[in-house]
């Protein structure tokens, strides 16, 4: 079996390494233009010369969760695709979508900010009624973190394209419950993976229906926001801030107002990072049950887009 490493933006050498260690017999090797014809490929951001010189590849197994960048790309229709769906990064989805609510709702930047003035005072805490959190998409992220933001007795709203059936969480279904969805929600949480129908979904019809003092945490992608619909409903104090993790260009550049808005708190897309070493133990297991033409879990619908 021939196993291709093709990355943009990553260097692959380790992952040849540690691939070929966990898998001795199958011959692995990073894509270079123009070179043989592999089975299975394991990918980030592959290049559209990638998928039409690799004409036999049967699976392409995406190093990340979001597989928005190859599904722009021109692909056989019964190409496997399947994504990582490891516990450690929902857990890791969790760590953030819970620390940016809780920081924002406890006040916690104000008193960092006193902190360094040497001040003792305090803010007036905000009523959890008050504070109902809306999840956009409630797939393996969204879920987990619905499911850890609720021990925190936060109200919960979700939004998906089929209803979700989970105790002390409401569901909210598809475009025609969207604006109730926005409307029932203060701290909207972006979870959406990026599709032609969740593009700019986040703009300023939808981000100005949701409650006044709104809060918006994008952990997505960028291209779910409108950057200048945010900063009008930020600056005309419709929405209070923003907790923002990814951009339509990364790295953010350097002249973004995004970096200098005292109101928007910016991370590199760290939210929730791919680990090697699981990532692989995954990969290997899943190349294997292929083999044995068993199922595997993380496969991607290409018509669904996720
Ligand atoms: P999943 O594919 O598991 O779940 C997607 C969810 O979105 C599902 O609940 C789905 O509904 C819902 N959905 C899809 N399209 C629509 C739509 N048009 N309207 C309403 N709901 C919709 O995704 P993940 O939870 O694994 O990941 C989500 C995204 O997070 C990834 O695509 C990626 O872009 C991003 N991500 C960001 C990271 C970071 O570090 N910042 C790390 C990892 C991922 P249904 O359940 O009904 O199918
Ligand atoms: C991913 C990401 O999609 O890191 O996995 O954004």
């Amino acid at each position: 079996m021939d196993i291709t490493v093709c990355f943009s933006k990553i260097n692959s050498d380790v992952w040849v390494k540690e691939l070929q260690l966990a898998l001795p017999k199958a011959k692995i090797s990073t894509w270079r233009p123009g070179t043989k014809l592999a089975d299975i490929a394991v990918v980030w951001e592959p290049s559209q010369q990638f998928i039409d010189e690799q004409a036999d590849i049967k699976a392409l197994f995406n190093i990340g969760a979001g597989v928005d960048a190859i599904l722009k790309l021109k692909l056989p229709p019964n190409l496997k695709i399947i994504r990582v769906d490891d516990d450690n990064m929902s857990l890791q989805m969790a760590e953030y979508v819970c620390h940016e609510v809780i920081r924002h709702f406890r006040k916690f930047d104000n008193y960092y900010e006193d902190s360094k003035r040497s001040r003792w005072s305090y803010h007036r805490p905000l009523s959890r009624m008050d504070y109902p959190v809306g999840i956009m998409g409630m797939g393996i992220l969204g879920n987990r973190v619905a499911k850890t933001l609720k021990n925190f007795e936060f109200k919960i709203n979700c939004y998906s394209r089929s209803y979700k059936q989970i105790e002390g969480i409401s569901s909210f279904v598809g475009k025609e419950q969207l604006q109730d969805f926005l409307r029932a929600s203060k701290i909207l949480i972006n979870l959406l993976p990026l599709t032609p129908e969740t593009e700019n979904i986040l703009n300023y019809q939808t981000l100005s229906q949701l409650q006044p003092g709104g809060y918006v945490i994008n952990a997505a992608r960028g291209q779910h926001l409108v950057d200048d619909d945010l900063l009008m409903l930020i600056d005309s104090g419709h929405l209070s801030g923003a907790s923002l993790d990814v951009f339509c260009t990364e790295p953010l550049p350097k002249d973004h107002i995004f970096w200098k808005h005292p109101q928007i708190n910016i991370t590199p897309h760290i939210s929730a990072r791919m680990n090697r070493k699981e990532n692989i133990k995954s990969i290997v297991e899943k190349i294997q049950a292929l083999i044995q033409e068993k199922p595997i879990s993380g496969l991607i619908d290409q018509v669904r887009g996720y």
